[in-house]
């Protein structure tokens, strides 16, 4: 660790702020260039705790930048982890206000629920199918506090991954007897489909992301708990919207998510 406890707990306040208010700042490493990984997870997990304090609930985990589509978009070479508070959630066919966002962008992506807990170290593919309940297709709606989503690793993981909603819908559908490597998604803005893309993007299967969660939060003695909606990553580049737009999520076999910006 690099920073102390008062600067943590201030970049957290300053993060926190800034995505209550919706409004954009520089991206924190910019004023703090050393802080180092543990420095970011340090500051993502204050922000959990001063959501907790407030009442929330932790009702899912996302893994990040997990597709070579999305790194390249954003600039990084590996995955992120965050969490979401149950605010965070839309309803299927709901609506997200976009005055309480930055600059919304959409990511279409696999969600699995879990029937068992999944602790690592050493989680795999095939732990992950084994403990799965169900999968949905899943939209995550993310909003980087960073100003012009410019951001590094560190700066992102700092601000718990530009998670801000998502919604999950369609079908719960077992995993056995389904190829998530081959399963096609079609992502559709206003009608139009706007990104497509199959579960292989997502590191060669979106089960691998799923355990490099659980793996991670292993290194905090944590794990990922039966029950939590556990989004895998955007399979495609993120598409920006805007008020007036309805996105909708195709899985193939999985049926379909929609959400409306207003
Ligand atoms: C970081 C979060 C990325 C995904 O699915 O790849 C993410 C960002 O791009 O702002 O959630
Ligand atoms: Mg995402």
């Amino acid at each position: 660790m690099k920073l102390d406890t008062k600067t943590i707990a201030q970049l957290a306040e300053h993060l926190e702020t800034c995505q209550l208010e919706a409004r954009d700042t520089p991206k924190i490493t910019d004023q703090h260039p050393d802080m180092d990984w543990d420095d970011a997870y340090a500051i993502q997990r204050e922000i959990l705790r001063r959501k907790l304090g407030r009442g929330r609930r932790v009702i899912g985990l996302k893994a990040g930048l997990t597709s070579h589509a999305k790194m390249k978009q954003m600039g990084v070479t590996s995955p992120v982890f965050g969490f979401m508070t149950d605010d965070y959630v839309v309803p299927d066919c709901g609506e997200v206000k976009v005055a309480e966002l930055i600059h919304p962008k959409v990511e279409p992506e696999i969600a699995f629920v879990l029937k068992h807990p999944l602790r690592g170290p050493g989680c795999h593919v095939g732990a992950v199918l084994a403990a799965t309940e169900y999968l949905l297709p899943g939209v995550e709606v993310i909003d980087s506090r960073y100003r012009d989503f410019k951001f590094d690793l560190k700066s992102v993981i700092a601000d718990n991954t530009s998670a801000s909603r998502f919604v999950v819908g369609g079908v719960p559908t077992a995993a056995a007897g389904i190829d998530l490597t081959t399963l096609g998604v079609v992502m559709e803005k206003n009608g139009e489909p706007v990104a497509m893309g199959v579960g292989a993007a997502v590191l060669g299967n979106p089960a691998s992301a799923v355990a490099m969660l659980a793996n991670h939060l292993a290194s905090h003695g944590e794990e990922i708990p039966a029950g939590a909606v556990v989004l895998s990553g955007g399979i495609t580049e993120a598409v920006a919207v805007a008020a007036g737009d309805t996105v909708t999520l195709r899985v193939h076999g999985m049926g379909a998510t929609t959400l409306r910006f207003v």
